[in-house]
């Protein structure tokens, strides 16, 4: 096919002019293959790991997360906040290496080299922009959002993992090449022979430097989940030993308005719904059942974990005191009044559990206000999200 500018070669200028970019040896087809491989698997565990974080919080009727292993979700978390974060190096090392062939000439040569190239503004996109919530969101800095961080982190993962699918299809053949033993004269092999068109950076090396730096980035952050590193932590937004009663807080309670009603005497947690024996109960009245306790994470979706040791009340033994149906399912309401996380459902298999507790201590001390005192519930497998404070009813369905 003969396109308009085939016959007009006075059109390529400026950076579409030949070897406009010194033909460096670091951003080969190798490297473009090796970043884009990681980059791929990166964004591929992220996608996946999210997508189940996605699920548990707005579970369609197919589907239902267990209460076990305890900690899992702590590591489908942990997983994608350090995916997310490790991409963020890969993506920027990537996109250097293949910036000039943005300038490729002739630009388009075809309808299928038209789809891969249009695939790209999509895939480019969208991966700086989930790069991007996903960082601010676990720094905690959603102003500059215009629209709710989940929506839009959410259906922009799956037009860029789309995207993902077309450029992987499109660029396997050369991804082959590039990857085969001896290819194109690649200096590889050479070890460490220097590329003067990079201010003396081998491939090699440039490759050394963004997975040190990939590496360093990670253990400067997953010590907010994996707890033996977080001294080791400098970068990450949250220490997962420093907060009130040895766990950090997210949500404060005057930002959640329930300083009042929480501290109130005559504070009551109500069952009611669908149960035999409505109940109504004051914190006293909580301390003299049996108590059990469970150590168990807060495994927030900003990427943070902290474990707890909890006791309290099981909520199946608060469901059997109320005659609940068997398999009922349980609606969880905090005393406040706005807020997204204001109340979570229990599905059958937590609620019976015995490690889900409407918690009273934390840590050997009564429950502090800013952890959700008079009573909160904790359950294994579960994302911070929907282990929800300040409890004033349990709502029986
Ligand atoms: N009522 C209420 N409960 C809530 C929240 C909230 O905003 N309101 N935030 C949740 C979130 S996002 C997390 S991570 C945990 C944090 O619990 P902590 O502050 O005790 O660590 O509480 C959860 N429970
Ligand atoms: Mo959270």
């Amino acid at each position: 096919m003969s396109l308009w500018w085939d016959r007009h070669p006075a059109l390529r200028r400026g950076p579409w002019r030949e070897a406009a970019f010194g033909g460096s040896r670091v951003r080969s087809e190798r490297t473009a293959a090796v970043l884009g491989i990681a980059l791929g698997a990166c964004f591929t565990v992220c996608f996946l790991t999210g997508l189940a974080s996605h699920l548990i919080q707005h579970p369609p009727g197919w589907f239902s997360w267990p209460p076990r292993p305890a900690g899992l979700y702590r590591v489908t978390q942990g997983l994608h906040v350090a995916t997310g974060i490790v991409s963020v190096p890969l993506l920027l090392a990537k996109l250097w290496a293949v910036y000039p062939k943005l300038w490729e000439w002739p630009p388009v040569t075809g309808v299928a080299h038209a789809v891969e190239r249009a695939s790209l503004v999509p895939l480019v996109g969208g991966g700086l922009f989930m790069v991007f919530t996903g960082s601010i969101n676990i720094a905690r800095w959603y102003d500059p959002l215009g629209f709710f961080f989940t929506a839009g982190h959410y259906w922009v993962a799956w037009v860029t993992m789309g995207a993902l699918v077309v450029h992987v299809g499109a660029k396997a053949a050369i991804t082959r090449r590039a990857l085969s033993p001896g290819a194109g004269g690649e200096p590889d092999h050479a070890g460490g022979r220097r590329d003067p068109g990079a201010g003396g950076l081998s491939r090699r090396g440039f490759i050394a430097v963004v997975g040190a730096t990939s590496g360093l980035l990670t253990v400067a952050t997953v010590g907010q989940t994996v707890r033996p590193l977080r001294k080791l932590s400098v970068l990450a937004p949250r220490r997962p030993d420093i907060g009130i009663q040895g766990v950090p807080v997210n949500r404060s309670s005057a930002a959640a308005g329930v300083t009042e009603p929480a501290l109130d005497p005559a504070y009551r947690l109500a069952v009611t719904g669908a149960v035999a024996r409505p109940l109504s109960l004051s914190r006293a009245d909580l301390e003299a059942m049996d108590q059990h306790e469970a150590v168990l994470p807060i495994a927030c979706v900003e990427g943070w974990s902290a474990s707890g040791r909890w006791r309290g009340v099981p909520v199946r033994d608060l469901l059997a005191a109320a005659g609940a149906a068997e398999g009922a399912q349980v609606v969880v309401e905090s005393l406040e009044l706005r807020g997204r996380y204001r109340t979570s459902v229990l599905d059958p298999g937590h609620a019976y559990d015995r490690d889900t507790l409407l918690a009273l201590d934390l840590n050997g001390e009564p429950l502090h206000l800013e952890h959700g005192y008079p009573v909160r519930l904790i359950a294994p497998n579960r994302p911070g999200v929907l282990q929800t404070k300040w409890i004033a009813r349990l709502v029986v369905r």
